[in-house]
Order: structure tokens, then sequence, then C-alpha cells
């Protein structure tokens, strides 16, 4: 059994990487990435985004014992509405799912995509099989939705990403019911001259820690050959959310292997959950490429320290 290679970053790359791949899709495809993970009784549940031939993604389920080892599902579990008001905003396609449990129920931030750009849709599943959408719960330019797991002082809060002025930042929204979201407000901005100089976005649903809610987040940086997309992390506070604790100076993560730099997008590693296990140990998924499953591993403590002392 391959274990963790302890290389440059923060993260250990998993050494039987990549752990979803082309072959492991028992149906015709692209491409599979970016997939949102689930412990539940012992069962790991992978939501991964698979890219058709025809070139738009739904969701397929890749099913596990050990969180390293998955089998995936004969056919996709959830593909763009056909009919309903959801048809006409998912017509390119259901991308980057986001799973996060409430008080025993999973939803899924996802986002719908058509010719008149992203935005942010919500769904909810029991089985990780079969899913109920719920609304359109933004306008577009907006992706990288993202729920907390609990409500923060009566509302339900959420991470996203809407673009202006061509800036993409993180944001927070409050919402009574989970559809009608509001009180928007930006939270943390790209910075020149770092990893994470041209665009940002949550990645990961907020992991609650003693000190503040850790979010693994996404940050772009653009070069001459094109973006490089990294892995980072931010404290932000349990009560106020809105407001940074600290945030890293380092990136976790950064393309290197040759499953993340080459593919259909290289230099993209692309985080969209994380196992946190019982003994401490987080286990955190993204894609590669656009075209690979992959898992890093850390532990809960590290990466709470490593955001904690960054300056
Ligand atoms: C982002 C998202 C991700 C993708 C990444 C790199 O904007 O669309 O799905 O992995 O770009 O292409």
């Amino acid at each position: 059994m391959p274990g963790y290679k302890f290389g440059r970053d923060l993260l250990h790359r998993f050494e039987g990487n990549p752990i979803v791949a082309l072959e492991d899709i028992p149906f015709r495809c692209n491409t599979v990435f970016n997939g949102s993970p689930v412990k539940k009784d012992g069962v790991y549940y992978l939501l991964i985004r698979v890219e058709g031939q025809q070139g738009y993604s739904v969701f397929a389920l890749a099913t596990s014992l050990d969180g390293l080892r998955f089998e995936v599902a004969a056919a996709p579990v959830m593909v763009p509405a056909t009919n309903g008001i959801f048809a006409k905003y998912e017509k390119r396609g259901i991308e980057d799912p986001r799973i996060t449990e409430i008080d025993g129920v999973f939803y899924v931030m996802y986002t719908a995509y058509s010719e008149f750009g992203a935005r942010i849709a919500l769904a909810k599943t029991e089985d990780f099989y079969t899913y109920e959408r719920i609304g359109l719960v933004s306008e577009p330019e907006n992706k990288d939705g993202i729920l907390f797991p609990e409500k923060i002082n009566g509302d339900y809060v959420r991470f996203d990403r809407p673009i202006g002025n061509n800036v993409g930042s993180m944001w927070i929204s409050y919402s009574k019911n989970l559809i009608d979201w509001g009180r928007s407000e930006i939270i943390m901005t790209p910075r020149p001259q770092y990893w994470d100089s041209y665009r940002i976005g949550a990645s990961v649903p907020p992991i609650k820690t003693e000190v503040g809610w850790l979010e693994i987040y996404h940050g772009v940086k653009m070069t001459s050959a094109g973006p490089i997309y990294r892995i980072g992390t931010v404290l932000l506070d349990l009560e106020n959310p809105a407001k940074i604790i600290n945030r890293c100076v380092e990136s976790i993560l950064s393309p290197r292997e040759d499953y993340e730099r080459i593919g259909d997008v290289g230099n993209v590693v692309f985080a969209c959950g994380a196992v946190l296990e019982e003994d401490g140990q987080i286990k955190v998924y993204y894609g590669g490429a656009d075209t690979h499953l992959c898992v890093a591993t850390s532990t809960l403590t590290t990466l709470v320290d490593f955001t904690l002392k960054a300056k």
C-alpha cells in the first residue's frame, strides 16, 4: 500500500495519486477532477466532477473504505437538469460540488454553468446517489459557493466569489432559509506579488477549530504561460467569520507532479473538500490539472499553527 510522500509542501501527497483517473470511470468521459468528500459511518463518499466528451461536466460518485482506494459508480449521479428552472442555467454543465452537512442534511453547493455565465446552485442528498435541487442561489458571475457547517448568530453563512471589475475575491453572505442571500461583504482579496495575486476563492467547507474557522482556499497567480492554481489557508473568527484572524503567507500545495502539471488545464491543484479523521489527520481532496483526482494530507494542528504563525 503506498504511503505519503514528504516533499516541499506542507501538504503531503499520497504516493498512489491520482486516486481517480480516467481509466477508473466506468462510462465514456474526457476528464475527472474536483471532488468533495464526506465520511459517514466509515464510508468515504466522494462526489466528483466528470467532464464528458461533449464538453460539459456532470457529477459521479466514488466510494471507499480507506479514503484512498475508490470505486466509481456505473453512471453519473447528477447531470445538468433538462426541465424546470434549472435547465436554463445548467446547459453548459454542473461543476465543482462542495458538500456541507448541516443538522444531518448533506447540502451540495455547485456551479451551474450556462451561456449566461456561472452561478451558484444548491441541492441536497441523503444517500449521495440521489439529489434534490433546492434553488439557484446567486446571479452570475458567482462561483465557489460553500456553506458553513452550522448557523452563526441565527444565520446560515456561505463564502462566495462574485467577479466585479475582473477581480475575484472571497466574499461572505448570510441567509435565513438557504435560498435568499444578502448582507454580502468582501473578506479577502488577492495579494499583489504573492502566489494568490490574481484571484482567490474558498475551496473546502470551513473546519471549526478551537481558535477559529480554518478555511482552505485557492489562489491563482497569472504568469506569461497562464495561471497557476495553488492552495492556502486562512483562519476566521468563530463568532464573526467576516473577520480574519490570520492568513497564510506561503501556499500549502503547489503544482509539481506530472499529474498536476499536465492535463487539460496544466499547473492546477484545486481542492473542493477535506475529511478530518478522528486522530486529527486531514485528507484534502483536489483536482490535478483539471484531469485527475488526488489526495494530500497533513494534521489539523499543523495547518492551524502554520496559519496562526504566518507573517
Ligand atoms: C476554476 C474552476 C475550477 C478549475 C480551475 C482551473 O475557475 O473552474 O473548476 O479547476 O478554474 O481550471
